[in-house]
């Protein structure tokens, strides 16, 4: 595996060295790069002398060749010193991810609003590196946490780079940027005992939320199916904070920025994350690898919302407060560019791991507002840089601009770059190295007038903190509001202390009386009769997953598993392995052993048979997007006394995956989902969040609609 990866990654690089996308960026990383499979290459130590062994220690031995090692074998000592010091302090927020490189491309030119050009000229193709992750968990934790995921984009523009350092989700927990250390430590694991890990289920975290009330709208989307992606490229991003255009007439324009993926937006269910979690911890990290790999490369289309400035007092909340969303009614998404990710990394550690995000890179067009958690987050990034990567890390390949980098900025350990000249100050008798002038390219500072008093205080408009959480919350549909009350439920159940789950009840009341009841009932709070805040019904548009639907309904890239015993019908299984990888899809074959499989009419002594990719106690039915399951009397007499086969069936039904089979597996798929007491031929019947299907002539198309329709799908041929 791990060879196929690096070779892979010195293919695409020369193929990019060619001419194609993103060149830019990775012919700057190339000059520091190492190809690992040059078999002329020899092993040295660090300083570059060639070793002969690098297997035994430098002894001094008896006849026996045994004796004590020396201290003198500096080559050994190197190699063990290096280990020692292989880890580095993981991302103190943030620290499991995945990244990918990219390119970025405007259809539209926004040159109306900025002098940016990565936002301009229509021309260019700007190289990108993107980085997705989770917020609380540390760096071995699972993807498929309940949590918010980092949506971090490093812009490699020509006029240096313009990072955006956004989530999955388009608010925060917080408005101030001081209140940042209270939240993350309530959110990770407590103090005392380091428990839990990756989860917001615990006293601490929502001890918090209950009290800081301005988190209220933010907690509902964390407790929604936004929090538990099907994949990194069916979410959207967000860049949350308030930012300013500015165009060349000096003229601003508020922005927050939008990515909606091509392929919509989809979520694990609850039980399928949390077993994955376990089963898979890398699902997200490998699907987004592999999909890259197969060229199936995620797109997300780039928008933004404007408002000019002046009309910043003309809306019910305060268009800088980042618990709030501008609600698409009053301000539309305009979108004018694509993102698509298109090569992974070469190296996990230092692309991945050493990228370092701040939202303080802006290139000239693009300026900050007065957002008060954008200006403290201004200067954490690159102070935080400092512990993890140390001085000089801006020099790090993934980092550096692909524009020259000039300035009489020196030293600091580690320092990589070596700066010829005399002098390293300005203004100098050379006239070297002088500040550029605005024609030049030089950045310059939006003027504005500010005055007022020096005060701890935050806008009027900053103290309502509910009347948004109702939007989302009314946006919903019927099953989202469901997965909301449920996930409460199980969040506050991990609570053992009555005052935090009882505080979060009445903070539901100010949302949702009928929502807070369902909850205490569930978790053993007082029920309480009367919403403290009356709810306004008002609904906005796009809060609710449900309406960011893949441009085509697609199934490409959908993991299926086919599952086969002895005696499978070759013509339903080849079939279906065609058409799906027609389609773009991935079939997978399991059985009950990964030695061959034989088809009705295939001989062992004949020599034929077919390999699955897995058997049935390898793989779980949670790592697949759907199952076909072909006919064949054997095959499904086998499956029926297989546990793990009616297992792998019956589980894949309650989380509401496509399942289709042929002959006589439309039986046996019909008892392997039958719960007991079920009439199975009515869907009334069916409990809460069962997706029915009834299997039976499933040919291939008919499989692959439903499998578009994805989770919920209802009723099939
Ligand atoms: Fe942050 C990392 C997103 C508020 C302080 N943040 C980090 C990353 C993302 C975000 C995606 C990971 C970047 C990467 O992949 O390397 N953070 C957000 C969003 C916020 C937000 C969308 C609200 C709008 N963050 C926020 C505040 C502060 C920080 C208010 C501090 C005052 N964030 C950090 C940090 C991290 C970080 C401590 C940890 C690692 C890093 O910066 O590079 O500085």
């Amino acid at each position: 595996m791990a060879q196929s990866v690096l070779r892979n990654g010195v293919e695409k690089l020369s193929e990019a060295l060619d001419g194609s996308t993103q060149g830019q960026k990775l012919r700057d990383m190339a000059k520091d790069m190492k190809d690992y499979h040059d078999p002329n290459a020899r092993l040295t130590t660090d300083y570059g002398v060639k070793q002969t062994n690098t297997d035994d220690w430098l002894k001094i031995v008896n006849e026996n060749h045994t004796g004590p090692m020396l201290l003198e074998d500096h080559a050994a000592r190197e190699k063990i010193h290096r280990f020692d010091h292989e880890r580095i302090p993981e991302r103190v927020v943030h620290a499991r991810g995945a990244g990918a490189f990219g390119s970025f491309r405007m259809h539209k030119s926004l040159e109306e609003y900025t002098t940016a050009g990565v936002l301009t000229d229509t021309s260019r193709t700007t190289p990108v590196f993107q980085r997705f992750s989770t917020v609380l968990g540390s760096r071995g934790s699972a993807d498929t946490v309940r949590d918010v995921r980092g949506f971090a984009v490093k812009f490699y523009t020509e006029e240096g780079n313009w990072d955006i350092v956004g989530n999955n989700i388009p608010v925060f927990f917080i408005q101030d940027a001081i209140k940042f250390v209270d939240v993350i430590h309530a959110g990770k694991p407590e103090p005392h005992n380091e428990v839990p890990q990756a989860q917001s289920a615990h006293n601490n975290f929502w001890d918090f939320i209950s009290l800081h009330s301005e988190a209220t709208h933010m907690f509902m989307w964390q407790q929604s199916d936004r929090a538990i992606p099907r994949s990194y490229r069916m979410m959207e991003g967000f860049g949350v904070n308030t930012f300013k255009l500015v165009n060349k007439d000096n003229k601003a324009h508020f922005v927050k920025f939008h990515f909606r993926p091509h392929l919509g937006v989809h979520s694990f269910v609850w039980d399928e994350a949390l077993k994955l979690a376990g089963q898979d911890p890398d699902f997200h990290r490998k699907d987004l690898y592999e999909a890259i790999d197969n060229g199936a490369f995620p797109k997300w289309d780039f928008g933004v919302q404007l408002i000019p400035e002046g009309d910043e007092d003309k809306f019910e909340f305060d268009i800088l407060d980042a618990t709030k969303v501008w609600p698409e009614e009053e301000v539309p998404v305009q979108f004018v560019g694509e993102l698509e990710l298109n090569r992974n990394v070469d190296e996990y550690f230092t692309q991945t791991e050493q990228v370092a995000f701040c939202t303080g890179h802006v290139v000239p067009g693009i300026h900050f507002s007065d957002d008060p958690l954008l200006q403290g987050r201004n200067f954490s990034y690159s102070d935080t840089q400092l512990t993890r990567l140390g001085t000089n890390w801006q020099e790090l390949p993934i980092n550096r601009p692909v524009c020259p980098v000039m300035n009489n900025n020196r030293d600091g350990q580690l320092r990589h770059s070596i700066t010829k000249g005399t002098v390293n100050y300005w203004p100098n008798r050379f006239s070297a190295t002088k500040p550029a002038k605005p024609e030049e390219g030089g950045y310059v500072d939006y003027a504005e007038k500010v005055a007022g008093m020096k005060q701890r205080l935050r806008s009027k408009k900053f103290q309502e903190h509910y009347k948004q959480a109702q939007l989302f919350y009314n946006s919903m549909s019927e099953p989202e509001k469901m997965h909301i009350m449920t996930a409460l439920a199980f969040e506050l159940d991990h609570c053992d202390d009555p005052t935090v789950y009882n505080g979060m009840v009445e903070r539901l009341t100010y949302i949702d009386l009928e929502l807070a009841q369902k909850v205490a009932e569930l978790v053993g709070a007082p029920i309480p009769q009367k919403a403290a805040l009356e709810n306004h019904g008002k609904k906005s548009k796009n809060l609710s997953q449900t309406e960011i639907q893949p441009r085509e309904p697609t199934i490409a890239t959908r993991r299926v598993a086919i599952i086969i015993a002895d005696g499978y019908d070759p013509v339903a299984y080849n079939g279906m392995v065609a058409a799906l990888k027609a389609a773009g899809a991935l079939p997978y074959t399991i059985g009950p052993r990964r030695s061959n499989v034989y088809a009705a009419g295939e001989s062992k002594e004949a020599g034929k048979g077919k390999q699955p990719d897995h058997h049935l106690e390898g793989m779980r039915s949670t790592m697949f997007d759907s199952i076909f399951v072909p006919g064949g009397a054997d095959s499904i007499a086998t499956l029926r006394k297989n546990g793990r086969a009616l297992h792998w069936v019956r589980e894949a039904y309650a989380h509401l995956k496509a399942i289709g089979g042929t002959g006589e597996a439309v039986e046996f798929i019909k008892d392997a989902c039958a719960l007991p007491g079920m009439d199975f031929s009515t869907s009334a019947e069916v409990v809460d969040s069962y997706g029915v299907v009834t299997a039976a002539k499933v040919m291939p198309e008919s499989f692959k609609e439903t499998l578009k329709m994805a989770k919920g799908a209802k009723d099939f041929v």
